[in-house]
């Protein structure tokens, strides 16, 4: 049996329409994981904790950029304590055990770059018993994606709820599934 955690990636609202990092399909992606937590399939993959990440920047050097080229650098996103990036209303935050935060600094496009009370993702799942991971959210080009290949090398089982994810861009997120998929991540 194994002992899983669901980790929600960067629900938050510049990644949504209207923000300023928006995705197509970000609210979308965030009304269907808030289904998707109330559903029997959701009971029935029995996880032992539900966490997130939240992108957390305060100057995270060229990261931003005036002209952002949408791959390595960005407009201005989810600066840290802003609506921006708070999680997406439709994400019942009562259902979230802890919120591990990146990228004061830095791009920080890991969850695992994330800590929440200064403990690191990775310590935090290892101290909970955790083994398996299952990852969703914004975007999966990116932050998903570091976050389900950085889980691999670190060690945890990983599956991707690849249905419940929304990418910056589609070709580059279907490039992604498929690398995650070959570094050993189920997609489901
Ligand atoms: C992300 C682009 C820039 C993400 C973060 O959360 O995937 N993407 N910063």
């Amino acid at each position: 049996m194994s002992n899983r955690a669901l980790i929600l990636v960067d629900v938050q609202n510049d990644f949504c329409p209207g923000g300023s990092l928006a995705t197509e399909r970000g609210s979308e992606v965030a009304a269907e994981i808030a289904s998707f937590m109330e559903s029997d399939v959701f009971r029935l993959n029995n996880y032992s904790h539900v966490v997130a990440t939240q992108d957390w920047h305060i100057d995270p050097g060229s990261h931003f950029s005036d002209e952002p080229d949408f791959v390595d650098s960005w407009p201005v996103h989810c600066k840290a304590n802003t609506n921006g990036a708070a999680m997406h209303e439709k994400i019942d935050l009562e259902k979230i055990e802890a919120f591990f935060r990146k990228g004061e600094y830095e791009a920080a496009y890991s969850g695992f770059e994330g800590k929440a009370d200064g403990v690191l993702l990775a310590e935090w799942l290892r101290h909970n018993d955790i083994d398996s991971i299952d990852v969703c959210g914004i975007a999966t080009d990116h932050c998903v994606r570091a976050t389900a290949l950085d889980g691999l090398k670190v060690g945890f089982k990983v599956r991707v709820l690849s249905g419940l994810c929304a990418a910056v861009d589609n070709a580059r997120g279907d490039r992604a599934l498929n690398e995650m998929d070959e570094a050993g991540a189920d997609l489901i």
